[in-house]
């Protein structure tokens, strides 16, 4: 068995569900207990507890060491992007060549990358930095290269959004190609479009959701105006969908935070993914089953204000409110 992976490694690196199988969690019941308009003590809903937390969310930094030492090169990347480092063979991804030709603030700027680059491991053993450019009818409506050896093959894939003018987002998978004499950065899966011009979506992670023992990806598309939870196979050249889920949302129109979902891993259980309604005032957590089955492990459980952010802790997640609160997630089966 793997561990589910975030997207963010080392770094910073309803009402309508008609595809949802309430399953245990119908007829459950949920205890709220709100003291003077306080989150004070606890709220229960079957399989998920939230309770107040005292510190700050943080991630958890890689005690590891980096591949190789981060080159100068990496300081040009877009304005509020991530330098990430990866494990096996991507020492470092960035976004560059920003540009405003794609002018969607949906990240808070309308500046986006038209490229990305990374040093990458070179069959003779050295490292070589490497890039890829995109058309002027693309960018990468992104902030953050996320690096997962997706088929476990040693080599590991970068996933980012890329947007076109007319189509808009679709997440794509990027491979280092080594059949020439230097490595190359080479589309090696696409996933649907959103459908139009500044139609967005916002990955969520990766993790084996239907238990065939390959890595899928999950993502929200469009999650400002009727966010769907999208789960895809990764069958090269394509992202195959396999599923989806209606009434959630990933991300706050403007935000640069992009982490708003998660993915909990149990022992002898498929995957849960711990994400937030449209409202962003409750959380949903959701287990695939079956084509057209989805259980929904609790209640939908309401929280004492917006959620801005959602990063993982262990059997859960730790929740930053637009407030600046903190609570504690926590999944129970
Ligand atoms: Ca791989
Ligand atoms: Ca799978």
């Amino acid at each position: 068995m793997f561990t589910a992976r975030p997207f963010y490694p080392r770094f910073q690196a309803r009402g309508l569900l008609p595809l949802f199988r309430l399953g245990a969690a119908m007829g459950a019941i949920t205890t709220l207990v709100i003291c003077l308009g306080l989150y004070a003590t606890e709220a229960t809903a079957m399989g998920l507890t939230v309770t107040p937390h005292t510190e700050a969310c943080r991630t958890t930094a890689s005690s590891a060491p980096p591949l190789a030492p981060m080159p100068a090169e990496a300081n040009q990347r877009i304005p509020e992007s991530e330098v990430v480092a990866g494990q096996q063979d991507v020492a470092w991804a960035w976004l560059g060549s920003p540009t405003r030709r794609y002018p969607h603030g949906a990240l808070g700027s309308p500046v986006h990358a038209g490229s990305v680059h990374a040093l990458v491991k070179s069959r003779a053993g050295g490292w070589e930095m490497i890039e890829l450019v995109l058309p002027l009818n693309r960018v990468y409506e992104d902030r953050v290269p996320r690096i997962v050896d997706l088929d476990r093959d040693g080599s590991e894939e970068i996933v980012l959004i890329e947007a076109d003018a007319l189509r808009g987002a679709s997440l794509v998978v990027l491979g280092i190609d080594h059949t020439a004499n230097v490595p190359r950065l080479v589309v090696r899966a696409r996933g649907p479009f959103a459908g139009s011009t500044f139609r967005w979506l916002n990955p969520v992670g990766v993790a084996d959701f239907d238990g065939d023992g390959q890595l899928d990806l999950a993502s929200v598309v469009t999650p400002h105006i009727g966010g769907v939870l999208q789960l895809l196979h990764y069958r090269p050249p394509t992202l195959v969908p396999f599923a989806r889920a209606m009434d959630v949302s990933n991300h706050r129109m403007g935000a640069l935070e992009q982490r708003l979902g998660v993915i909990v891993q149990q022992l002898g259980h498929r995957p849960t993914i711990v994400v937030p309604d449209m409202t962003r005032r409750a959380l949903h957590a959701l287990r695939w089953d079956a084509p057209g089955q989805w259980t929904e492990l609790a209640d939908l459980m309401p929280l004492p204000g917006l959620v801005e952010r959602l990063i993982p802790m262990p059997q859960g997640a730790c929740a930053t409110l637009a407030d600046g609160r903190s609570l504690q997630v926590k999944l129970s089966q």
